[in-house]
């Protein structure tokens, strides 16, 4: 097979991509290693900025996340039994986040890319990316008993913080930046009225806490959890009541329970990788970077990559433009990196370290005091959470 552009990975980042070139003229092969229904069973993300909306519009994927999807205005941070607003509206002048859940876009996206006769192949097991230095870089992978070859001008790697992309890079000619948090978000899903319209993030001596939503239907919510926890160790009984222990008691008294229908448990971590290009591998999204999930920034900063390395390539076959692939991974980075800093500093303020120090504490309730005393320091945040320009 021939294409211009060979895709790893088909979540969000690698479908996203697929379908803005394909309304460019620009063909691109996406390789998926599972099936539609096992990416779509992932209960990810659930805020999106408003550039990334925007991108899915260009895309024209946003038609149902135009009806369903929720503008919000606002949410909260509740700590030492009471909640304050932080109004993302008022504080950038007129922005807000959608709500909108990945697994939901990923549908959407999957019909986008089925409707215009785009190719995605599932099941692609052991994909390599070979030649990566050479003009004619191709990919490999098997489908059963049949080993395929792809020939690309370009790779683009966005197979998640797992995946082969990354890894296939010599190890000396990529740096690696990593920290990871002593705990880990349990979240359930279920099929109850969330507890408010708004998001709570909660603060609390005994971990941190998120209530968040997929509609006025369907609750998300997650609490901070030992590393070593597993799954099994909760019952929805004891998650529903440490939950309710680390909330306002007016918040905990309102809150409706139910059944689990997804329970997981998920790992903190920052991470990036510089370079984000490898002769004419290009990284993207997960595969280059991951957040902690507290700034809602993971999916959105891999909206980021796709932004510039669509308009590059563009700008390459259009254009006879190369400058943007060129200055991919440096301006790619330039925002990665400020996400990374918001994320960190979201994930500082609002959970309990086991190894703090009483200083550390003070340090953490007075960065959180200065916070709501200072429009400015809470315009910093809004214009953060809402995303900083591409
Ligand atoms: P994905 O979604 O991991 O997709 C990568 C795809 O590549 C496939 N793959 C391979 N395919 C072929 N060959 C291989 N060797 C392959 N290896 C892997 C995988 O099967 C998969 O389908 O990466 P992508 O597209 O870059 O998207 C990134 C987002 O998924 C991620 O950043 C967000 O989910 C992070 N995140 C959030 N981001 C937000 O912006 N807002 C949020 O509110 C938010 N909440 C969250 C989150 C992530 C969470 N978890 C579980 C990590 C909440 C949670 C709990
Ligand atoms: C979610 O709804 O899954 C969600 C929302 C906000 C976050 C993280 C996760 O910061």
């Amino acid at each position: 097979m021939k294409t211009q552009v060979g895709i790893i990975g088909g979540g969000p980042s690698g479908l996203l991509l697929s379908q803005l070139l394909h309304l460019q003229g620009i063909d691109s092969i996406v390789l998926e290693q599972h099936s539609r229904e096992y990416v779509l069973g992932r209960i990810r993300a659930g805020v999106l900025e408003h550039g990334f909306a925007a991108l899915m519009r260009e895309a024209r994927v946003a038609e149902r996340m135009d009806r369903e999807g929720e503008i919000h205005d606002g949410f909260f941070i509740a700590h030492d039994g009471i909640k304050e607003r932080v109004d993302l509206k008022g504080l950038t002048g007129g922005n807000s986040v959608v709500v909108y859940g990945q697994t939901e876009l990923t549908r959407d996206l999957y019909e986008g890319r089925e409707k215009l006769g785009g190719i995605v192949i599932h099941n692609a097991e052991d994909v390599k990316p070979r030649d990566l230095q050479s003009a004619r870089p191709y990919l490999t992978f098997r489908k059963g008993d049949d080993v395929e070859r792809i020939d690309c001008d370009y790779i683009i790697g966005c197979d998640g913080f797992h995946g082969v992309s990354r890894k296939s890079i010599p190890k000396d000619k990529i740096t690696e930046f990593e920290r990871i948090y002593p705990f880990g978000w349990l979240g359930v899903l279920s099929r109850t009225k969330p507890v408010s319209p708004e998001l709570i993030y909660a603060k609390h001596e005994r971990g941190f806490a998120l209530c968040s939503l997929r509609s006025q239907a369907l609750s998300r919510y997650y609490i901070q959890v030992p590393l070593q926890d597993t799954v099994e160790q909760w019952s929805d009984e004891q998650f529903w009541t440490e939950l309710r222990r680390r909330l306002p008691q007016d918040v905990a008294a309102a809150m409706v329970t139910g059944p689990s229908i997804e329970k997981s448990i998920a790992p903190l971590r920052s991470f990036v990788a510089e370079p984000m290009r490898h002769g004419n591998l290009f990284l993207a999204g997960d595969a280059a970077h991951i957040v902690p999930p507290t700034g809602a920034r993971g999916l959105n900063s891999a909206a980021s990559d796709i932004y510039y390395l669509y308009h590059a390539l563009v700008d390459h076959y259009k254009k006879r433009d190369d400058s943007g692939l060129d200055g991919y991974s440096q301006r790619a980075l330039a925002r990665v990196w400020k996400g990374q800093r918001f994320s960190w500093w979201m994930t500082t303020l609002l959970h309990r370290f086991p190894e703090s120090s009483a200083f550390d504490r003070r340090l953490q309730e007075t960065d959180l005091a200065y916070l709501f005393s200072s429009q400015k320091a809470l315009a910093s945040l809004a214009e953060n959470y809402v995303g900083l320009p591409f």
